[in-house]
């Protein structure tokens, strides 16, 4: 059955909305605070801005600088349990610097493509 048609001449960079709050911060335990960022995968780097009303601020032209970037080499990606949100569509993704973050958004298909992208990353950059 229809397995995903796993493109892999898609550009290494992919940018949008979702929501973000960070659940763990060097390995400690820290208060959920949801914030809606534009976020941005470059490279081996996600990097998220605070969202002015959903998708106005951006990275360049001096509009907004990153108020918040992690280094997905060597980190995990997966499916939330329910345990860690009430949401739908929500990713855990760990960092190897022991940052844990939750992204959600109502949009599951922009989800999905999160998912892939940041898996497609993790596996491709290996830690140095
Ligand atoms: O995992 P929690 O503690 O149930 O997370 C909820 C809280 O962070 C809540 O804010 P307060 O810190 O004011 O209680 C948020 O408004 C909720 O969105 C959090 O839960 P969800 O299930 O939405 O991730």
């Amino acid at each position: 059955e229809g397995h995903s048609t796993g493109d892999s001449s898609e550009p290494s960079e992919k940018c949008g909305v979702l929501n973000v709050t960070k659940i763990t911060e060097h390995g400690k335990k820290v208060r959920k605070n949801w914030t809606s960022s534009w976020t941005v995968l470059q490279g081996s780097t996600l990097l998220f801005a605070k969202g002015q009303g959903g998708g106005t601020s951006w990275f360049g032209g001096g509009q907004s600088k990153p108020e918040f970037t992690v280094d997905l080499r060597g980190g995990s990606v997966e499916w939330a349990s329910k345990d860690k949100s009430s949401k739908k569509n929500v990713l855990e993704l760990k960092t190897r610097q022991g940052t844990e973050l939750l992204i959600q958004s109502e949009n599951e298909a922009l989800v999905n493509e999160w998912y892939r992208a940041l898996q497609d990353t993790i596996s491709t950059h290996a830690w140095e």
